[in-house]
C-alpha cells in the first residue's frame, strides 16, 4: 500500500476536495483485498450493512440498480479491517484534510452492475450522523473505473458552495444542482482509474458516477472517515439501534466497536 503524498497532492486536494492518486495498491494487494470484499459481501446476503443492524436492506426498485451496496464490512472481515485502517492510511487522511486524528464513519463495497443507472451528483456528509468540514472517503477502485462503466466524477472546489443542503439518491442525475446553481458553472472533472489506483475526495464535495454501459462489474471499496471529537447530530444514518438510541445530540462519536480510531498525531 503506497501512503506518500507530495505538498503538491495535499495543495490539491486542500484546493479542489479531491485528489485522484495512481497506484494505491499492488497487483498483489487487489487481487487480495478484492476478494475479501467479495467473500464479506457474499455473507451478507440482502443486508445492506453488516452486524445486528437490519434497517438497511436491499428493496428499493431504482436504488438497487445504482449498484449493489454492502456497508462495514470491517466489522466481520479482518483482511478489510487491516487495509482501511491501517495507521499510515490514517496518517495520510490527516495529511490530507490537516487534522491530527480521525476515526472510521463506515466502509462500503460499491458494485456497479452491467447496466446500472449512474449515482446522482450528491455530497455525503450531510447524509451522516456528524456534521464536519473534514470527514474524508477513500474509494479504491478494484476493478479498472472507465467513463463506459461508470467511473466517479467530482465537481472541484464544489466545497466552497456546499452547506447542508443535500438530495437522495435521485433518478435525476443532476438534482443536486437544482440545490446549487452555482455549481453548474463547475466543469467536472471525470476520473477513470486503474484497478488499484483510489481517490479521496471531502465530504461537502459534489461527486457522482456514469452508468455502467458494460457487461463487467465495476467493483469499489470507500471508506469514509470522520475527525477524531466529531459529534452526533441527530441523524441515523448507519448507526446501530441501540448505539444510536443511547446517543444525546452533541455526543462525541467515539465508541471504538463502531467507529475506531485509526490514526492520532
Ligand atoms: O461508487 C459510486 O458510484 C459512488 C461513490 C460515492 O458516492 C462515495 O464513495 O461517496
Ligand atoms: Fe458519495
Amino acid at each position: 500500500m503506497n501512503t506518500e503524498l507530495s505538498n503538491d497532492q495535499i495543495s490539491y486536494y486542500q484546493e479542489n476536495g479531491f485528489l485522484i492518486y495512481r497506484s494505491f495498491l499492488n497487483a498483489e494487494e487487489i487481487v487480495d483485498l478484492k476478494e475479501a470484499v467479495l467473500e464479506a459481501i457474499a455473507t451478507m446476503g440482502r443486508n445492506r450493512i453488516s452486524g445486528e443492524n437490519v434497517h438497511l436492506k436491499d428493496g428499493d426498485a431504482y436504488f438497487d440498480r445504482v449498484y449493489t451496496q454492502r456497508l462495514n464490512l470491517w466489522v466481520i472481515n479482518e483482511k478489510v479491517k487491516s487495509y482501511l485502517q491501517k495507521p499510515k492510511l490514517g496518517e495520510m487522511l490527516c495529511q490530507l484534510e490537516g487534522i491530527d486524528s480521525l476515526r472510521v464513519w463506515h466502509d462500503q463495497a460499491l458494485i456497479k452492475e452491467p447496466f446500472a443507472n449512474p449515482t446522482n451528483l450528491h455530497l455525503d456528509n450531510p447524509y451522516w450522523s456528524f456534521y464536519s468540514k473534514n470527514a474524508i472517503t477513500i474509494w479504491i477502485a478494484l476493478e479498472d473505473a472507465t467513463p463506459e462503466n461508470g467511473c466517479l466524477c467530482f465537481l472541484p472546489k464544489s466545497k466552497e458552495i456546499a452547506t447542508l443542503e443535500n438530495v437522495g439518491p435521485s433518478e435525476e442525475f443532476g438534482s443536486l444542482l437544482n440545490l446549487y446553481p452555482e455549481m453548474r458553472k463547475i466543469s467536472p472533472v471525470v476520473a477513470p482509474m486503474k484497478a488499484g489506483d483510489c481517490s479521496f475526495h471531502n465530504g461537502l464535495t459534489a461527486h457522482g458516477a456514469s452508468v455502467n454501459m458494460t457487461t463487467q462489474r465495476r467493483i469499489a471499496l470507500a471508506c469514509a472517515y470522520m475527525p477524531e471529537g466529531a459529534t452526533f447530530n441527530g441523524i441515523r444514518n448507519v448507526l446501530p439501534t441501540d448505539y444510536f438510541n443511547s446517543l444525546t445530540i452533541g455526543d462525541k462519536l467515539e465508541a471504538e466497536f463502531f467507529n475506531p480510531l485509526v490514526y492520532s498525531k
